[in-house]
């Protein structure tokens, strides 16, 4: 049976359910995906004189074919997103700033170091987000930045932040799309702290800078991202979940929530409801934690459908800024960035092939029996048919085809590098 035939006959079975396939199809094409550049050079970025990666995050694995320059870097991210159906954002760092062979501190960082990006992003219909990179950096080798005792240290690096909030107003005008800037720190300690409200008191003020200087929320959202832990910061982090969570209610800030940066039992998706009723807005990367903040390749596991479906069954697709976090080394690039999105936007899909209505009211009645019955027999709904549907009608390959351009790419471009 052709993917045509296999879709109407999936068709009909969410019908029955009041589901309209179609439409379902049209909302999730407009539902951008922020892809993580650094996935494909390791968090390496181009400065002239690049520090080791840094900042109590660690990837492993040397698969060949790392992009070694901003050319590489965005033929590799074009070759993925000819395999992602939909219409997507990419998401950068400071330290992919291309600067022309000229040494420029991070504070010094301008718009006019991410023309190419932005050309690029023109051509190919894509957003650009942003993040500050306060880690792999001599000012940041103890591990604290923002917090840092020292007052010069804490200057630079809010400089550097308030320059990205003005990169990011540049993506958001030129690409007439609104760009999300989002600051992570490493600070924090290995062992257990004499001080903890110091640090964070300091964190606080830093952030009061930065946020000081008015840049044009058409163009350019703010988001901070928590942490619990970090290699090197394993007993205290000085940005923790209620620090940012207190922060962004109080001065009207993104909350950025990363799937990698809880307890291991503390899920994401039981956050998202609670989140959604106190703010407009809510930002996430999308990563898979094993055992510790790993930053696996996004896989379709149960947390990432349930995530997906907090977003659809409270009608926030347009509330919630998904971006994606992971780097893995260890396979090729390329593939992990079409594994992790593809699995996303699945998510999404499978989320939207829901009767979400019909299961609240049956929560609401009490009905328990039909709930549970009804959500179980929902995941064997044909819902791959409809997925295939969608790329095929995406022009990009269906099912594992993908695999093979990828291995032909491999042969071509990335085993020659
Ligand atoms: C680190 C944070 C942060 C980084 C990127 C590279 O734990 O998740 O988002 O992964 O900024
Ligand atoms: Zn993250």
């Amino acid at each position: 049976m052709s993917v045509q035939e296999n879709y109407e006959l999936a068709k009909k079975a969410y019908e029955k359910w009041g589901i309209n396939v179609d439409e379902v199809i049209e909302k999730l094409k407009n539902v951008p995906i922020s892809i993580h550049c650094w996935q494909g050079d390791d968090i390496g970025g181009f400065e002239v004189n690049p520090n080791e990666l840094s900042g109590g995050i660690s990837v492993t694995g040397n698969y060949p074919g790392k992009a070694s320059s901003p050319e590489e870097l965005r033929a590799d991210l074009e070759k993925a997103l000819s395999l992602i159906p939909g219409k997507h954002r990419v998401n950068l760092h400071a330290i992919y700033a291309e600067t022309n062979g000229e040494v420029v501190e991070r504070d010094q960082l301008e718009p006019k170091h991410f023309e190419n990006w932005v050309k690029w992003a023109k051509e190919n219909g894509l957003g650009l987000d942003y993040n500050p990179t306060l880690f792999s950096h001599p000012k940041a080798n103890d591990g604290l930045t923002l917090s840092h005792p020292n007052e010069d240290i804490r200057e630079f690096w809010i400089n550097h932040c308030i320059g990205s909030r003005k990169i990011g107003e540049y993506f958001g005008k030129e690409l007439g799309t609104q760009a999300l800037t989002n600051i992570w720190i490493p600070d924090g300690y290995k062992d257990i702290p004499s001080d903890r409200l110091t640090p964070r008191k300091r964190l606080k003020e830093s952030l009061d800078k930065i946020f000081a200087v008015e840049v044009d929320e058409k163009y350019n959202l703010d988001a901070v991202e928590s942490k619990v832990f970090g290699i090197g910061s394993e007993s205290y982090v000085v940005g923790s979940h209620e620090f940012y969570l207190n922060y962004a209610m109080k001065n009207d800030k993104l909350c950025l929530l990363d799937t990698g940066h809880y307890h291991p039992t503390e899920t994401v998706s039981n956050k998202i409801s609670s989140m959604l009723l106190f703010s407009e807005k809510l930002a996430l990367h999308v990563s898979r934690p094993v055992r510790w903040d790993s930053d696996h390749v996004v896989i379709l596991d149960d947390e990432l459908k349930e995530i997906a479906l907090e977003i659809v069954r409270n009608d926030a697709l347009d509330r919630v800024i998904i971006g994606l976090d992971f780097f893995d080394a260890s396979i090729n690039r390329v593939a992990a960035w079409t594994i992790g999105t593809r699995n996303m936007i699945k998510a999404l899909l499978s989320a939207m092939l829901v009767p979400n209505e019909y299961l609240k009211q049956l929560q609401e009645e009490g009905n328990f029996t039909e709930r549970l019955a009804l959500m179980e027999e929902f995941k064997t709904y044909p819902f791959g048919a409809v997925w295939d549907y969608y790329c095929q009608k995406m022009g990009v390959p269906v099912r594992e085809s993908w695999l093979e351009e990828v291995k032909a790419y491999e042969q071509e471009v990335l085993l020659k590098r």
